[in-house]
């Protein structure tokens, strides 16, 4: 059992082959009390109350579109055709709050090898579950396009960091960290971690995501954690790591989350000054 009292950190990680993560595992209160489940609530502090009244029934997640062998799993067979493992990642909202989380899945490569997607296939597409009587605020913010999705490229979803997550802190993953199965793609800003996934279509055209949707000037489709280029109303050069406190550690923001070593390769031509 993972608990947030043990040490060191790089050790850790290390034991999970997980990059070294630098500073503490964040208390297992403040990252399952303080989320963004938007809809459910637009108040981070509500969410945990509201997914109260969402009873999570048996879980089918379909994968489909461009890919050879397409098949909507019952969760439980999936995750074990995929086995689970262990990994402690940073993580970091656009919003300039950031925590250090262990989750317990398996790499979304795994399952993308499974599907064998086609040669025309450049991009994944992932939608959240959705259902307007046990989720108040969709029909609270109808302007928003839902059902919440998001996207990745293939080279992205196929990277060993990103992860399936079932799991938090060596349990099954609570309602509002997106039971039952979530994506967590550390080196990107924490929207594109998409919660309650319900289907992963392969596609050949860069999918349309909610928040990028929205507002395109302030949530781009890449969005990778970048301290160089601030948010169109908040500066990304540091972050506030959650702990509980009123004026909670200030620490700086690193580029890629830190995990530069691992995914810039992926990004080779782009030029990191500019906002994607
Ligand atoms: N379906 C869905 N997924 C979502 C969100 C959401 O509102 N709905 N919020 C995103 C944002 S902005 C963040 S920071 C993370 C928060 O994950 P956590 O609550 O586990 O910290 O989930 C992401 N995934
Ligand atoms: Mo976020």
């Amino acid at each position: 059992m993972l608990h947030a009292s043990v040490g060191p950190w790089s050790a850790l990680a290390d034991a999970f082959k997980t990059p070294p993560v630098d500073r503490p595992v964040t208390d297992e209160k403040y990252a399952t009390s303080y989320n963004n489940f938007y809809e459910f609530s637009l108040d981070k502090d509500e969410v945990k109350k509201k997914v109260e009244a969402w009873t999570v029934g048996p879980w089918k997640m379909e994968v489909s579109g461009l890919c050879a062998n397409p098949k909507t799993w019952e969760l439980p067979e999936l995750t074990k055709m995929m086995g689970t493992e262990e990994r402690i990642y940073r993580f970091r909202c656009v919003e300039a709050w950031s925590m250090v989380v262990p989750w317990t899945g398996f790499q979304l490569s795994k399952l993308i090898d499974l599907a064998r997607p086609k040669p025309e296939a450049k991009y994944v597409r992932m939608t959240s579950f959705m259902d307007k009587a046990a989720m108040p605020n969709i029909t609270r913010q109808p302007q928003y396009p839902w059902p919440y999705t998001e996207g990745l490229t293939l080279a992205e979803a196929r990277h060993p960091l990103t992860l399936l997550a079932t799991g938090l802190y060596g349990k099954p993953l609570p309602r509002q960290n997106g039971a039952p199965i979530r994506l967590v793609v550390p080196w990107k800003y924490g929207f594109k971690s998409i919660k309650s996934i319900v289907k992963l279509e392969f596609t050949s055209t860069e999918p349309k995501t909610l928040w990028n949707e929205l507002a395109p000037a302030e949530y781009g489709f890449y969005a990778n954690v970048n301290p160089g280029v601030d948010h169109p109303r908040w500066s990304q050069a540091s972050e506030r790591t959650l702990d509980g406190s009123f004026f909670p550690k200030k620490i700086p923001t690193l580029m890629f989350n830190g995990y530069e070593k691992e995914v810039a390769s992926l990004y080779t031509g782009l030029d990191l000054k500019k906002f994607y």
